[in-house]
């Protein structure tokens, strides 16, 4: 993390942010600034929590804090964005939420995570400081855009700055990577990774369970247009219980293998590739489909007498100490085959993806986006019919591969473009989808760039 992950507009964001800071705090204090940058997942959508790979790019747009250390443990935050209300909350070792729905539980679920991790290490909350943070994110919300990893990602780097503490880019990702379970979505650790470790002109191949990434360098002659459908997937509501009946599902698909494969110790998708050689798409699918019914009633009771656990010990083992009744929609069934077809089909593309990529084959990356969209929309259920009908008008247009990006059921398609067709691409957007729905298109589209991950300053 350094001051070349800025760009100069952004340092003089940073600086006028800081100015009443400064003013209160007197000369002699240290001002820190942090930016983290948003992401747009190029594939590998809905496979992170499951411990499978994704391709992301970190975006050039970003949230910037400027912070400064409290005497007291109260920490005070004021977002330029007036939209979202000052919060005062105080530091402590399990910080109470405030209710669902308030955008400073990112904040405070960054700071948990922060304080989680040095508790564990022996550094007790009584030994922090609080903080002033003054926010100003410009990522869009509700957009797949991962609004809310670059909000996460801020604050724990602001927090630690003003506490003195540091860490790699690496460990903070994986501090910050659960940290959305405080606000109740059962996430991976996809874009809190992208937020801290992308790098300018480059996408990323991150893997899990250990963390690591690697950059892939973008073709130059490749253009990433990112258009919001403007319906807004709100992680708050109803698309956070869509999406954690998801990994529910993911999760069932993964016990009912390691059955059926004899493997120990799996929890997730991902330990079931791990533990199968030569392992495809085809073969594992076909195994479940032999040992599992394709859907299972969704009190889980089904699934745990056929697992041989009881029904309580199996919702403890998915859940933890959640109400089920937050994650499941008791009314409809919990689709096991489709949602590991498309989890382990995606697999196989990422990987496809990262060779395209490397050897430049844009005709192949677009195609593989393609493929991806029709799995999600067709086996993950997660696309809606704006999702669809941009990514085609996209494709009509020119692209060479378009597909949903983020969890879908909302947000934003991401589309791959020779640089020279991106204009076309955008000016059918705006003439087939913005236009008919009275979408001002201006700032709902744009040609994105993979910028470099979060960085933070002291100000002088
Ligand atoms: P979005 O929709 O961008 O917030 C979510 C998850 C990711 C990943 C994708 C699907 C959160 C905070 N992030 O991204 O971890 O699972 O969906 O690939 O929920």
């Amino acid at each position: 993390m350094s001051d070349r992950a800025w760009d100069s507009s952004e340092l003089d964001r940073a600086a006028a942010m800081a100015r009443g800071l400064r003013a209160a705090a007197g000369p002699d204090a240290r001002l820190f600034a942090v930016r983290a940058p948003g992401r747009v997942n190029l594939i590998g959508e809905h496979t992170d929590y499951s411990g499978l790979p994704v391709l992301p790019v970190a975006i050039d747009r970003s949230t910037i804090i400027a912070a400064v250390a409290t005497r007291s443990g109260e920490v005070s935050l004021r977002n330029e964005n007036r939209l979202y209300p000052d919060r005062d909350f105080k530091l402590a070792r399990n910080i109470p939420p405030y209710p669902t729905g308030d955008w400073a539980n990112y904040v405070k679920a960054a700071l948990q995570g922060v304080i989680d991790h040095f508790a564990d290490r022996g550094t007790e909350v009584t030994r922090l400081r609080g903080a002033k943070l003054v926010i100003d994110g410009r990522v869009p919300t509700g957009a797949g855009l991962s609004s809310s990893a670059a909000l996460t990602v801020s604050s724990a780097l602001a927090f630690m700055a003003t506490n003195g503490l540091a860490l790699s880019p690496i460990e903070t990702a994986a501090l910050v990577a659960h940290s959305e379970w405080y606000v109740g979505t059962m996430a991976g650790g996809m874009d809190q990774a992208a937020s801290l470790l992308g790098q300018r002109d480059h996408a990323l191949f991150i893997e899990f369970n250990p963390l690591r990434a690697r950059p892939v360098k973008m073709p130059s002659e490749a253009a990433l247009v990112v258009a919001d459908s403007r319906e807004e997937a709100d992680k708050s509501g109803n698309v956070r219980a869509e999406y954690n009946r998801r990994v529910v599902e993911c999760g069932l698909a993964a016990r009912f293998l390691a059955r059926a494969l004899t493997l120990n110790g799996v929890r997730e998708l991902g330990d079931v590739v791990k533990g199968v050689k030569e392992w495809n798409a085809a073969d594992l699918v076909a195994a479940l489909a032999e040992t599992a019914p394709e859907r299972l009633n969704p009190d889980l009771a089904q699934a745990a007498s056929r697992l041989g656990l009881s029904s309580e010990a199996l919702a403890r083992e998915m859940l933890g100490d959640r109400d089920p009744h937050i994650v499941l929609d008791l009314h409809r069934p919990l689709e096991i085959l489709k949602r590991a077809r498309h989890v382990f089909s995606e697999t196989e593309r990422v990987l496809q993806a990262v060779r395209a990529l490397q050897a430049g084959r844009l005709a192949e990356m677009g195609a593989l986006m393609n493929e991806s969209h029709r799995s999600l929309a067709e086996d993950f259920d997660c696309s809606t019919s704006r999702l669809d009908r941009m990514v085609s008008c996209a494709r009509r247009a020119g692209a060479l591969g378009a597909r949903l990006t983020g969890a879908g059921f909302g947000g934003s398609i991401v589309a791959l473009c020779r640089a020279d067709d991106a204009p076309g691409v955008i000016a059918a957007l705006d003439r087939d989808y913005y236009s008919s729905l009275q979408i001002p298109p201006q700032s709902a589209r744009a040609v994105l760039h993979a910028s470099a991950g979060a960085g933070l300053v002291e100000l002088a």
